[in-house]
C-alpha cells in the first residue's frame, strides 16, 4: 500500500522537498532558475506556515468556549525577532526542514539569515513581551497579544563617520508569509469631536459621544506557537485604515484629493513606530497610536466574549488583560466607556469589571519617563474619556479623603490630575487606580516603585502591589541561537531543560570534568569565531576569538552608562601608552545599540566609541591587545549573534536606574560572566549564581542618594585621581577628534560640571572590578568553571518562571491543552 503525504501537512524529506517547490511556483510565481534566496525564504515559511495552521485553528477554537480565560497582554511593542527559526525549534521539524532544504540544493542558514526581522519595539519592553508571548503558548496559556502593525517599525541604524544615521525600517516590503489578515474583525475608533447627554427610551440618563472622525482597525493575525505543543496563540496587530463610508460624499462631488487625504491620514495612524523609550511630550499622533489600538483590542474582546455569553457581566472571568507600561492605560477609561455608554452597565458594576480585568506592570522609575498627557490635547481627541476620567478621579478621591480627612497634600499626590501649573493626565495613576495588581518587574525595582514613584498608592493599597522578575525565553536566546551550547548541554543532562531551565543544575555535577571544561571552552570559541567573522565582513576589522570578548548592547542611554565603559577602555588604552610592555590580558570591546534620533547626548556617545575604536585599533603600540567594535545595526537578529560570543557582559547602569534589564540575562545564559552594578536583576543573578562567579562593583541605591544628599561633586573625583583625569583631559584634548576640542565637549562637560549618573563616583571601582576580571580570564580552567556555574545556576531566569508567576498571583489563568483533531 502506498501511503501519499498531504503537500501542507507531511513532514518526510520528499514532501516537505516537493511543498517547497510547488510554493515557489504557485505563490511566488518563480521557476527554481530564476529564484534567489528571498524567493526561496518565502517559499520555505509558506511551507512550514501549512505546517502550524492546524494547531493555529484548534487552539482559537478551544478559546472560545466560555470557562476558558484569555489572557490579553496590551502593548504598544512586541519585538518579536526573525520567526523562521524558531517556527522550525517550536514545532520540532529543524532537522527535517534542514534535510530538505539541502536537498533542494540550498543552505538552511542561509535562508533563515534573509528573513527581515519585524522590528515592532525599541529595546527592553518590546523584546519582554515577546519572550511572555512565547512562554505563554510553551506553558498552554490562553493568550492573545494586542498590539500595532507599524508599517515602519525602529529605525535601521547606519554609521557614517562614526554618527549614527537614521534609515527607514520597511520591513513589509517583500510581503510578510507569517501574517493573515482578517478582515472580518474590522472595528471602528472614534476620535475627536463631542459629548452629548440624553435620556434613552427608559428614562435613563446616558452620553453618547459624536466624533469629528472615524478610523477602521483592521486586524493582522500572527500565530506565536509553543515549544513542542500544540498550542499557537495569536498575536494580533491593529492597522488604522479609511472607513470607506466616510468621504464618499467628497468623492461624489468629484474632490478625489480630498476623499484621499481621509485615507492618508488614516493610515498614517500605524505608519511608524515613535523610537524612543521614553515619552517625548504631548505628540498627539501618540496618543492616537495608543487608543487606537487599546480601543481595537477592547472591542475585540467584547465580541469575543459575545459570541459565546449573553451579556459582559464575567468579562473580568473571560479575559485578564495586562498593561505593559502605561502605554495602554487609556483602558482603563475605554472599557468603563464601552460598558457604560455602549452596553448599558452602571458606573459601580463597570469599575468592577474593570478593576478586575486590568493589571499594570510599571518599567521605569525615571521620573522624565512617566507618561503624562497634556489635558488640552487630551480632552480634543478623547472628550469622553476626559469625563470619565474626572468621574474616576472624583470617586477615588472621595475614598482618600476618607481615610486621610483634611489631608491636601495626599490628594494632590494620588489624584489622575497633575493641576501643578498646566494640567495633565497621570498614566501611571490612572493604569494603579484601575488595576486589581500592579507590579515592577525585578526585586528591588518592585521595591523602589512603592517607595517612590508610587510610594502614595502603596500606603493606600499595600495588597495591590508585587513583583515579577522578568525572564527570557530559553528557546530563543539559547536553542535558536546558540545550538552548538545547546547540544553540549543536551549530550550532557538531556534536553528537560528546554522547558524547564532548572534542570541546567544539573551541569553542576560537571564542573570538574575536565572534559567537558574543555568542550566548552571549544563551543565558545567556535561562537566566537563566527563573530570574529561577522565583524570582519561588515567592518574590516581583525579581532580574535583568543582575546576576552566584552560587550555591551543594549539601548544608548546616559543612565546605562556606555560611555563608563569609554572611560575604562581609554584609561587601558593610557595605560598600554605609558607602559608599551605591560602585561596585559587581551580584550575585544564591543558596542551595539540604537540612540532615540532626538537624543543628542546618545548620539555623541555613539560618536565618541567610533572614535576611540578608530585611534585604538590602528595604533601600532597596542599590537592587538586592544580592540574596540561598534557593531551597527543592533537588533534581536544581531542579539542572537552576540550573546552567545560573549565573555563578559556589561550590565553597568546607575544603581537604582535599570528597572531589570534583560540582555544580562541573555549573555548569563550563553556562559558569559557579568560585571555589573547592584541594579535591577543584576543583584538577583548575583544571588543565584554566586557572589564568587559574579563582578560586582559600584554605589548602591542608598550610597546615591546618600552622596546627592550632601552634594556630589564630580570636580573632586576628577583631581584626585589621575587616571580618571587623565583619560578625559585625552578626550578634551581632541586626541580622538582629529584635533577638534569642540567635538565631545558637551559629553565631558556634562561629566565634570553635573554628572547625572555618577560615573566618576563608580570610576575607581570599575576599574578595579576590571582587573579582576583581566586576572581571573588569565586561568582559563578557573574562567570556564565559573562560566558553566552561572549557566547551571540560570534557571530561574527563563520567561516560563516569570509567566507562571503572573497566572498564578495576577491574572488567575491556566493552562488548556489543545488536542489535535486535525
Ligand atoms: C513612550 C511614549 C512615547 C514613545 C515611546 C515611549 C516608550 C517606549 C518604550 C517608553 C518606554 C519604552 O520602553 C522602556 C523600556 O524598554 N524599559 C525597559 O523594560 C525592560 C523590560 O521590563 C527592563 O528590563 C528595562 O530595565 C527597562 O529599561
Amino acid at each position: 500500500q502506498i501511503q501519499i503525504e498531504d503537500d501542507r501537512t507531511g513532514l518526510s524529506i520528499e514532501t516537505l522537498r516537493r511543498a517547497m517547490a510547488d510554493n515557489l511556483f504557485y505563490i511566488l510565481g518563480k521557476y527554481p532558475a530564476i529564484a534567489n534566496n528571498k524567493d526561496y525564504y518565502m517559499a520555505l515559511a509558506y511551507t512550514v506556515r501549512d505546517r502550524l495552521l492546524h494547531r493555529w485553528l484548534n487552539t482559537y477554537e478551544a478559546y472560545m468556549k466560555p470557562e476558558v480565560k484569555i489572557v490579553c497582554y496590551l502593548s504598544a511593542e512586541f519585538l518579536v525577532g526573525p520567526h523562521l527559526a524558531n517556527n522550525l525549534i517550536n514545532l520540532g521539524i529543524y532537522d527535517q526542514i534542514r534535510q530538505a532544504v539541502q536537498e533542494s540544493g540550498l543552505n538552511l542558514q542561509e535562508l533563515i539569515n534573509t528573513e527581515e526581522e519585524p522590528g515592532l519595539g525599541n529595546g527592553g519592553l518590546g523584546r519582554l513581551a515577546a519572550c511572555y508571548m512565547e512562554s505563554l503558548a510553551t506553558l498552554e496559556v490562553p493568550a492573545i497579544g494586542y498590539g500595532i502593525r507599524y508599517e515602519f517599525g525602529i529605525f535601521d541604524q547606519e554609521i557614517r563617520e562614526g554618527w549614527q544615521v537614521e534609515i527607514t525600517d520597511k520591513w513589509l516590503q517583500d510581503g510578510n508569509p507569517w501574517e493573515i489578515i482578517r478582515p472580518e474583525s474590522e472595528v471602528y475608533i472614534n476620535f475627536g469631536g463631542r459629548t452629548e447627554p440624553y435620556q434613552d427610551d427608559q428614562g435613563n440618563y446616558r452620553v453618547r459621544w459624536i466624533p469629528e472622525y472615524v478610523v477602521k482597525g483592521i486586524a493582522y493575525d500572527t500565530p506565536i506557537l509553543g515549544y513542542k505543543v500544540n498550542t499557537a496563540n495569536t498575536l494580533r496587530l491593529w492597522k488604522g485604515e479609511a472607513c470607506e463610508s466616510f468621504n464618499f460624499q467628497r468623492f461624489n462631488v468629484g474632490d478625489y484629493y480630498g476623499a484621499v487625504d481621509t485615507k492618508v491620514y488614516s493610515e498614517n495612524l500605524t505608519k511608524v513606530l515613535y523610537p524612543n523609550d521614553e515619552p517625548v511630550q504631548g505628540k498627539e499622533l501618540r496618543l492616537q497610536q495608543q487608543y487606537f489600538f487599546v480601543s481595537c483590542a477592547l472591542q475585540d474582546m467584547i465580541r469575543i466574549h459575545l459570541t459565546e455569553s449573553e451579556n459582559l457581566d464575567n468579562f473580568g472571568d473571560k479575559f485578564a488583560a495586562q498593561l505593559n507600561d502605561t502605554h495602554p492605560s487609556i483602558g482603563v477609561a475605554e472599557l468603563m466607556r464601552l460598558l457604560i455608554d455602549v452596553h448599558h452597565y452602571s458606573w459601580d458594576q463597570a469599575w468592577d469589571i474593570t478593576q478586575k480585568t486590568f493589571a499594570y506592570t510599571n518599567h521605569t522609575l525615571l521620573p522624565e519617563a512617566l507618561e503624562k498627557w497634556p489635558l488640552s490635547i487630551f480632552g480634543r481627541l478623547l472628550p469622553r474619556h476626559l469625563e470619565i476620567i474626572y468621574e474616576i478621579n472624583r470617586r477615588f478621591l472621595d475614598q482618600v479623603r476618607m481615610k486621610y480627612p483634611g489631608n491636601n497634600e495626599k490628594l494632590s499626590c494620588l489624584s489622575l490630575i497633575d493641576d501643578r501649573g498646566e494640567k495633565y493626565i497621570r498614566m501611571a495613576n490612572l493604569a494603579t487606580v484601575g488595576s486589581h495588581k500592579v507590579n515592577g518587574v525585578a526585586a528591588l525595582h518592585s521595591e523602589l516603585v512603592k517607595k517612590t514613584i508610587l510610594r502614595d498608592f502603596y500606603e493606600f493599597w499595600p495588597e495591590k502591589f508585587t513583583n515579577v522578575t522578568n525572564g527570557v525565553t530559553p528557546r530563543r536566546w539559547m536553542v535558536v541561537s546558540n545550538p552548538r551550547l545547546s547540544e553540549l548541554i543536551t549530550s550532557r543532562i538531556g534536553d528537560n531543560w528546554i522547558k524547564n531551565l532548572d534542570e541546567l543544575r544539573r551541569l553542576e555535577q560537571f564542573v570538574d570534568d575536565g572534559h567537558f571544561r574543555y568542550q566548552w571552552r571549544e563551543v565558545k570559541w567556535g561562537v566566537k569565531q563566527d563573530l570574529a567573522n561577522y565583524i570582519e565582513d561588515k567592518l574590516g576589522i581583525k579581532v580574535s576569538p583568543d582575546t576576552l570578548f566584552d560587550v555591551q548592547v543594549k539601548r544608548i542611554h546616559e543612565y546605562k552608562r556606555q560611555h563608563l565603559n569609554v572611560l575604562q577602555i581609554i584609561t587601558l588604552y593610557n595605560r598600554i601608552k605609558h607602559n608599551p610592555n605591560l602585561d596585559f590580558t587581551p580584550r575585544t570591546c564591543i558596542f551595539g545599540g540604537k540612540a532615540a534620533p532626538g537624543y543628542y547626548m546618545a548620539k555623541l556617545i555613539i560618536k565618541l566609541i567610533n572614535s576611540v575604536a578608530e585611534v585604538v585599533n590602528k595604533d601600532p603600540d597596542v599590537r592587538d591587545r586592544l580592540k574596540v567594535v561598534f557593531l551597527p545595526d543592533y537588533n534581536v537578529t544581531l542579539g542572537q549573534r552576540v550573546y552567545p560570543a560573549a565573555d563578559l557582559s556589561e550590565q553597568i547602569s546607575t544603581a537604582g536606574k535599570e528597572a531589570s534589564g534583560t540582555g544580562n540575562m541573555k549573555f548569563s545564559l550563553n556562559g558569559a560572566l557579568t560585571i555589573g552594578t547592584y541594579d535591577g536583576a543584576n543583584i538577583e543573578i548575583r544571588q543565584e549564581v554566586g557572589e564568587e562567579n559574579f563582578f560586582l562593583f559600584g554605589l548602591k541605591t542608598e550610597d546615591i542618594d546618600q552622596l546627592r544628599a550632601k552634594g556630589y561633586n564630580p570636580w573632586d573625583y576628577y583631581y584626585n585621581n589621575p587616571e580618571l583625569k587623565s583619560t578625559l583631559d585625552l578626550i578634551s584634548s581632541g586626541f580622538f577628534s582629529h584635533g577638534d576640542c569642540e567635538l565631545f565637549r558637551p559629553l565631558v562637560d556634562s561629566l565634570l560640571h553635573s554628572d547625572p549618573f555618577f560615573l566618576f563616583a563608580d570610576y575607581q571601582s570599575y576599574l578595579e572590578c576590571q582587573d579582576r576580571v583581566s586576572q581571573a580570564y588569565k586561568d582559563q580552567e578557573y574562567w570556564t568553571k565559573m562560566s558553566i556555574l552561572n549557566v547551571a545556576r540560570m534557571g530561574k531566569f527563563s520567561s516560563d518562571r516569570s509567566i507562571k508567576e503572573y497566572c498564578e498571583n495576577i491574572w488567575y489563568a491556566k493552562p488548556v491543552p489543545i488536542e489535535m483533531k486535525d
